[in-house]
């Protein structure tokens, strides 16, 4: 049903769990107004044909006294509450009414710029402080007398990942307004200065997944492109390892 589906309606290839509840609801409304195209472009046609000017030189001004355009529009009624009711709002109160806690989860640091991404991690869990003062001595602001900083990592424009492991990435920006926009996860987040944003997402399959910035940022908006690598723990740890108190 899924490849059908896929081949129907092909969507950039899912690399998360929580992902699929996002397209199994993209393909019901896809589907719904599917069935609404289709059924008011045949009535159309039939109206052209049935009340041609040829045939109907005057008007008929009284009430039709078919019935058929309540129901469809119960139909469709129904249809929306369903899915909003049945499908949306569950599938909210799943994946987004509370963010993931727990020593389970990585977690990640972005800090958007005009035009890249800045990434950082803290192996041992513990991220030093940061501050505006310090962003001309690195990226990311970090306090160079906090001893927790010293172990952080921090990227630019790349994320790696173990792979079915739920990833927090906790978004700010340095200027303007961007946006965390990550389609092969079904993630999408405004990333706003002043202000910290989150998304969450438990990646499930190996793979470079584009990070694509999401709102115009200005004149360098199209090449504020990240890359997402998904990796298996032991590539992630080594990773870690290699990378662990090396700051850009
Ligand atoms: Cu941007």
């Amino acid at each position: 049903m899924d490849n059908l589906l896929q081949k129907l309606l092909p969507m950039q290839p899912l690399a998360s769990v929580e992902g699929r509840d996002n397209d199994t609801l993209m393909y019901l409304i896809h589907g719904l107004v599917l069935i609404l195209f289709v059924g008011w472009a045949i009535y159309y046609v039939v109206v052209l044909i049935k009340f041609r000017a040829t045939k109907n030189s005057k008007a008929v001004e009284s009430h039709t006294a078919h019935q058929i355009s309540s129901y469809v529009e119960w139909f469709v009624v129904v249809a929306e509450i369903l899915l909003l009711f049945a499908f949306s709002i569950p599938f909210w109160a799943v994946h987004q009414a509370g963010m993931p806690t727990g020593k389970d989860i990585l977690q990640v640091r972005v800090v958007a710029q005009q035009f890249a991404w800045n990434v950082r991690y803290a192996p041992s869990g513990k991220f030093g402080r940061s501050s505006a003062r310090f962003l001309d001595d690195n990226p990311m602001g970090l306090d160079p007398n906090d001893p927790d900083n010293k172990d952080n990592i921090t990227t630019m424009n790349q994320i790696y990942l173990p792979i079915d492991k739920t990833v927090l990435i906790t978004l700010t920006s340095k200027d303007v307004i961007h946006s965390f926009g990550l389609p092969a996860m079904r993630v999408k987040q405004d990333v706003i200065p002043g202000m910290t944003t989150h998304v969450w997402f438990t990646p499930n399959k190996l793979g470079s997944y584009e990070i694509a910035c999401s709102q115009l940022c200005g004149v360098g908006h199209y090449r504020m492109r990240g890359i997402v690598n998904v990796v298996s723990q032991s590539d992630f740890d080594q990773w870690i390892a290699q990378n662990k108190g090396i700051h850009d």
